[in-house]
Parts: C-alpha cells; sequence; structure tokens
C-alpha cells in the first residue's frame, strides 16, 4: 500500500529520515515529510530531501519547545493547515493511509500531532495511524543513584531530562486516539539494553520503527509485478485489522534468511529453465515459515501485548515465492488464531523473487492495555 509518513519533532524527524535512508526507493513510501520547530534538529537530519523538511511556527524562534506541551498544542492548532499544504506536491490525496511519527513526552511533536491528524482527516478519506514513541520512565525520574559510582549523585546531575515526558505521553495518547484510526506505540524503554540510555540506543531503537513500518505498510509492494501473490494484501486488510476508532495496535516483525533458490544454483545448470524457480526442501520452508510466524508473534514487539490477546488479528509471510509453503501458512494461522483468540485473522502473502530471507509480520489491534501505557495514563489520573 502507500502511505505517506510525517516524522514530527525530533525523534519522529530522526525516524522518518532512517525510513528514508533505508526505504527510500520502495514504492510503499509514496510521501515523506519532517516538521518540527526547531530549525537544528531539522538540518540534522541527512536522508530526507530539504525540500520534504519544514520548520514551522515562527513564534518558537527556530528553537524547540524544552517539553511545553501546552505552548506546542497552540502552535499545532495555529500551523496544522499550513503543514496540510507543504504536503501537497507529493499528493497525499493518492496516499492510502497517513503514518505520522511522534516521540509523545515532546514538545514540539507531541503538541502538533493530535491538529494534524485531525486536518488530514478532515481532508481526506485514508486513515491517519500514529506511531509513538514512549518515554522512558527515567526521562522523567531523577535516578537516585550514580550507575556507576553507586553512590547517590550530586543533585544537580540528578535532574529529570524530560520531567513531563509521563504526562506529555499520556495527554497526547487521549488526543491521537480521538484523532487517529489506529495507535502503534513503541516501547523505548523495552528495547533499550541494561545499562544503556536512550541517547546511546537511539539509532537501533528507530532503525527498529523504520523496520517495523516498512513490514507492515511495505508488505504485498515488494515484488516488481512478476510474482503474484496468492492472497493479495491491499490497504482495506491493514484498515480492517488496525480498526478506526484510536485502538492500540501492536507489531511483531520476524526474518530468517534463506538460501537463494536461484535456478540452477543448487541442482545443476541448465535443469531448469529461466521461469521456473528450483525446488525448496519443503521440511526447511515450513520449518523457516512455523519459526518467523512464531517469533513475530511471540518475539519482542512494538509494545507488550498482554497475553498476546488481541481482537484482529493480520498476518503477513513474505519471501522467496518457494520458500512460501502454503500449508504451512495456514498452519501458522490456525496457530495464530489460537495464540490471540482473535476471530478475525487477515492474511496476505508477499512474494518478493529477489528476497534473501522470509519474513512474517504479525499486527494486533484492539489489545488489552500493556503495563506501561497504564504508567503513562495514571501518571495525570
Ligand atoms: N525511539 C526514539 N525515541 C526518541 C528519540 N528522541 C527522543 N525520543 C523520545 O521522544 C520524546 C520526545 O523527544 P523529541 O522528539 O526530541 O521532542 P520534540 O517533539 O522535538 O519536542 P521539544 O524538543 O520539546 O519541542 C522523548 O521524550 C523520548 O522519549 C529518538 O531518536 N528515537
Ligand atoms: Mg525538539
Amino acid at each position: 500500500m502507500r502511505v505517506h509518513v510525517i516524522g514530527l519533532g525530533g525523534a519522529g524527524g530522526r525516524v522518518a529520515d532512517r525510513l528514508a535512508g533505508d526505504h527510500g526507493d520502495d514504492r510503499f513510501l509514496q510521501g515523506i515529510n519532517a516538521f518540527d520547530t526547531d530549525a537544528a534538529a531539522i538540518d540534522a537530519l541527512r536522508r530526507i530531501d530539504e525540500s520534504r523538511r519544514y520548520r514551522f511556527g515562527d513564534a518558537a524562534d527556530g528553537s524547540g519547545l524544552d517539553g511545553d506541551l501546552h505552548a506546542a498544542r497552540r502552535l499545532g492548532d495555529a500551523h496544522a493547515s499550513e503543514l496540510g499544504r507543504v504536503m501537497d506536491d507529493e499528493r497525499p490525496s493518492t496516499a492510502e493511509a497517513f503514518v505520522l511519527v511522534v516521540g509523545l513526552g515532546g514538545g514540539a511533536g507531541a503538541g502538533v500531532a493530535p491538529a494534524l491528524a485531525e486536518e488530514l482527516s478532515r481532508l481526506y478519506d485514508a486513515p491517519v495511524y500514529a506511531v509513538g514513541l514512549l518515554p522512558t520512565p527515567a526521562e522523567s525520574s531523577a535516578s537516585e543513584v550514580d550507575p556507576v559510582r553507586g553512590s547517590a549523585t550530586d543533585p544537580a546531575e540528578r535532574e529529570p531530562e524530560r520531567p513531563l515526558a509521563e504526562k506529555n505521553a499520556a495527554r497526547t495518547l487521549d488526543a491521537l486516539s480521538d484523532h487517529c484510526a489506529a495507535l502503534f506505540p513503541f516501547d523505548n524503554a523495552e528495547w533499550l539494553r541494561p545499562g544503556e540510555t536512550l541517547d546511546d540506543a537511539r539509532d537501533r531503537l528507530n532503525g527498529a520503527v523504520a523496520d517495523r513500518v516498512a513490514a507492515l505498510f511495505g508488505a504485498g509492494e515488494a515484488g516488481d509485478g512478476d510474482s503474484t501473490p496468492q492472497q493479495v494484501l491491499d490497504a482495506s486488510d491493514v484498515a480492517r485489522a488496525a480498526g478506526g476508532d484510536g485502538e492500540v495496535a501492536a507489531i511483531g516483525h520476524a526474518t530468517q534468511a534463506v538460501e537463494a533458490p536461484a535456478a540452477g544454483s543448487r541442482f545443476g545448470l541448465g535443469l531448469f529453465g529461466s521461469g521456473e524457480p528450483a525446488e525448496v526442501d519443503t521440511s526447511a520452508a515450513v520449518s523457516a515459515i512455523e519459526t518467523t510466524i512464531r517469533k513475530a508473534t511471540r518475539g519482542k514487539s512494538t509494545v507488550e501485548v498482554p497475553e498476546g490477546r488481541a481482537d484482529r488479528t493480520l498476518l503477513v509471510v513474505g519471501g522467496p515465492p518457494s520458500w512460501l509453503n502454503r500449508q504451512a501458512i495456514a498452519d501458522g494461522r490456525r496457530w495464530l488464531a489460537e495464540e490471540t483468540g482473535s476471530d478475525a485473522i487477515l492474511s496476505g502473502d508477499a512474494p518478493d523473487p529477489d528476497a534473501e530471507a522470509v519474513f512474517a509480520v504479525v499486527l494486533r489491534s484492539g489489545i488489552d492495555e500493556p503495563a506501561r501505557l497504564r504508567e503513562i495514563r495514571e501518571s495525570i489520573a
């Protein structure tokens, strides 16, 4: 499906930049923009073309808003339609979805996201999804103990980085759920390694976010037309699975490298005509598919899925066509129905003759509230 990705604020801009770098030539990425009040943050982006980056809100004097959500909301309301117009030369009317990416604990991005979601919903029929990066607990709490010295730190060093991060996130999640079809939280803390800070890890985390966004929205757009999926996945399948009412959704993703089944490479030259792919060992294909579906489901997801349960689930399995064993995919689908308790499992396949891995994407929507989201919500209760 064709999506228009909009990175808002520092974090959103960096994730969008990563998408442009890793997937800029992919067909699913029809449009991309980065919007921030902070001129330096916009300048620091590398992969998004300059014409797609835009600093808004002169009232902020070219700076970030330092977590001031109140000021940021005002700017968002004042500038949302201007931002909508900035997107115009990328033909947003033909996008099949809009994907806002935003760090929920900040000022500029979190403040403008709800107004922009509302504006895009007003202008276009396509659903607006929000990928919201959740603040880590450490950002808004002063750490008592220095992790290196093991003693109490100097009070000046204990200042939390973004004291309002959780409260901003709670308010922004609330507002976004009113204006977005579905919310995809990404739990930064879950993805940190022991002892690592968000600053240390952000490139890796942004890569993980970009991969998942690309895997979900890019599934079915990879092939170049000469490999037809048996079950075509389109934008309305994703929309049905994600929901339309601001539901919380999680993306699981796993890949397993497989031997490229180039004709002739394993079974001797000339045995197979150019149109005929070499055979893949059935048990190897079955096992690759089973493993990736399980890993995408039970492995680390963008956000915790309590009990694995979901109202609706979408499964996409992709890879070289000869590895996409029908029976294994059908079995995986049955397993997933059991695992999630979803009555509706939508599924599609994404054959890609050039792929060197089998992959699975599992989208679960209408999940029970993850513990981290409850903590964030309760910060303003
Ligand atoms: N995954 C990820 N999360 C980030 C990154 N940078 C910041 N965050 C998270 O996003 C939140 C918001 O940070 P920013 O995006 O820098 O904030 P902003 O929208 O620019 O807002 P102001 O600078 O306050 O105007 C932080 O509280 C972090 O939790 C990043 O590069 N990657
Ligand atoms: Mg900023």
